[in-house]
């Protein structure tokens, strides 16, 4: 569906209402009206989030899979229930596939350490790229140190695009697993992932997604990108910190060991021998964030009542609208200019550091992000210390972006 058959401005897509389940948003911040642009760091939370986590320590707060009592089996049901809206959230074929993990970080680790540190040996290759969060490269050099593995990069060109023929060219017999980014956070890039998947699966490789930036603008379907491996963070998508899924199909998941050991993941526990639970509960050590999980939902059925095609297409507007406004600046520069983009307008000026750009931001309400954003191999590739990043949400508007480009203004102002 094309972006203007699904949405044609502000007034269609009704931003003003949405903004309304923020109540954050309503505050002001060192005099002036919040201008929050940092939405690749974390989401704010709508109402409805937040009434979830009251009710639930209201209502239902008790330990889940142990006891008999009324509250332990409505916090198991409330729980449970959550596994199977993200298992169709992502269209994953089961709830055995669905693992409930801290945030996009400890997914990876999880993988890394339980199928990497098992099924890699001296001289294998994983491929990486030149754009991945630090939480996408460390848990891989954590495993190369452990298992004499190598990690192979697929370059990316000027704009922060992948090149596919490149990528080929890494695949070689002792290639044994790709880790992308979906999404980039300090770019904005939209990986062809679906052909990158074919590609790897053409060699008997599995590939992990991370979608930390693309499961709140993207409609993500696993079975039908094929991915082995998708992690994402709860907080990106409208929900709380300290909670995140993994979707990891249940044959891998079956040969991988367990992650950690404790309670909840056994079935027999002797000091002889341990047995393991069946799935999704064989990663699931000790008591997880319950709360957590069931606040995620919340967020994400929030997302789904807007509609995520509908969310994508006005941030798309809002994209287009922040990049012909920020180029129009003399001295600046954006850095992550791909064909295919969401809503990540990352820039450095001329003679102003990005740490000055953030500070006189702030003073002005404009929360954005500076720094190397957890890439420094992508403020390395692009030769640059660190950048300013404004990234959107659906509950931005053009006037936002208006204020944003003003203060910039000001800020090049009063370094020149
Ligand atoms: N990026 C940003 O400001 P956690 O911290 O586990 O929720 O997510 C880590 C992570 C992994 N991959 C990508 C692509 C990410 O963007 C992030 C988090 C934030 O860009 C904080 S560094």
């Amino acid at each position: 569906m094309s972006v203007a058959s699904v949405i044609h401005s502000e007034t269609d897509f009704d931003v003003r209402k949405i903004r309304e389940d923020f109540p954050i948003l309503k505050q002001q911040v060192h005099g002036k009206p919040l201008v929050y642009l940092d939405n690749a760091a974390t989401s704010q939370k709508p109402q409805v989030v937040i009434d979830a986590i009251t009710r639930y320590y209201t209502l239902e707060n008790s330990n889940i899979h142990r006891g008999v009592h009324y509250l332990s089996s409505q916090a198991t049901m409330a729980y449970e229930n959550t596994r199977t809206i993200l298992k169709d959230f992502l269209n994953a074929a089961s709830e055995k596939e669905i693992l409930f993990v801290r945030g996009t970080t400890e997914g990876i680790n999880l993988v890394a350490q339980s199928y990497g540190r098992t099924f890699f040996k001296e001289g294998d290759e994983i491929i990486i790229s030149a754009m991945e969060h630090h939480s996408n490269i460390v848990p891989w050099q954590i495993v190369c140190e452990q298992t004499g593995a190598k990690l192979r990069i697929i370059p990316m060109n000027e704009r922060g695009e992948l090149l596919p023929d490149a990528y080929e060219k890494l695949f070689t017999p002792r290639t044994k697993f790709v880790s992308i980014v979906h999404v980039s956070n300090s770019l904005g890039t939209i990986n062809p992932v679906k052909e990158m998947i074919a590609m790897a699966h053409c060699y008997g490789v599995p590939v992990l997604l991370d979608g930390a930036q693309a499961v709140q603008h993207l409609t993500v379907d696993v079975r039908e990108l094929d991915c082995d491996f998708y992690v994402f963070s709860g907080h990106k998508i409208y929900g709380p910190t300290g909670v995140g899924v993994l979707y990891a199909k249940q044959e891998l998941l079956e040969k991988m060991p367990p992650y950690q050991g404790g309670g909840d993941m056994i079935r027999s526990v002797t000091f002889e021998k341990t047995t393991f639970n069946e799935l999704p509960y064989k990663f699931e050590a000790g008591t997880p964030n319950i709360v957590g999980g069931i606040s995620m939902t919340a967020g994400i059925r929030y997302l789904q009542s807007i509609g995520i095609e509908a969310i994508g297409a006005y941030e798309h507007e809002l994209l287009e609208y922040g990049t012909e406004v920020l180029s129009s600046i003399r001295g600046l520069r954006l850095i992550g200019t791909a064909k295919n983009k969401t809503g990540i307008l990352s820039f450095v000026l001329d003679n102003v550091h990005p740490h000055d750009v953030g500070t006189f931001l702030d003073v002005e309400g404009i929360a954005i992000r500076t720094g190397h954003h957890c890439t420094q191999p992508v403020m390395q590739f692009f030769k640059v210390p660190a950048t300013s990043r404004a990234s959107l949400a659906m509950y931005n508007t053009k006037e936002e972006i208006d204020i944003l480009a003003d203060a910039i203004k000001k800020v090049m102002k009063v370094f020149s």
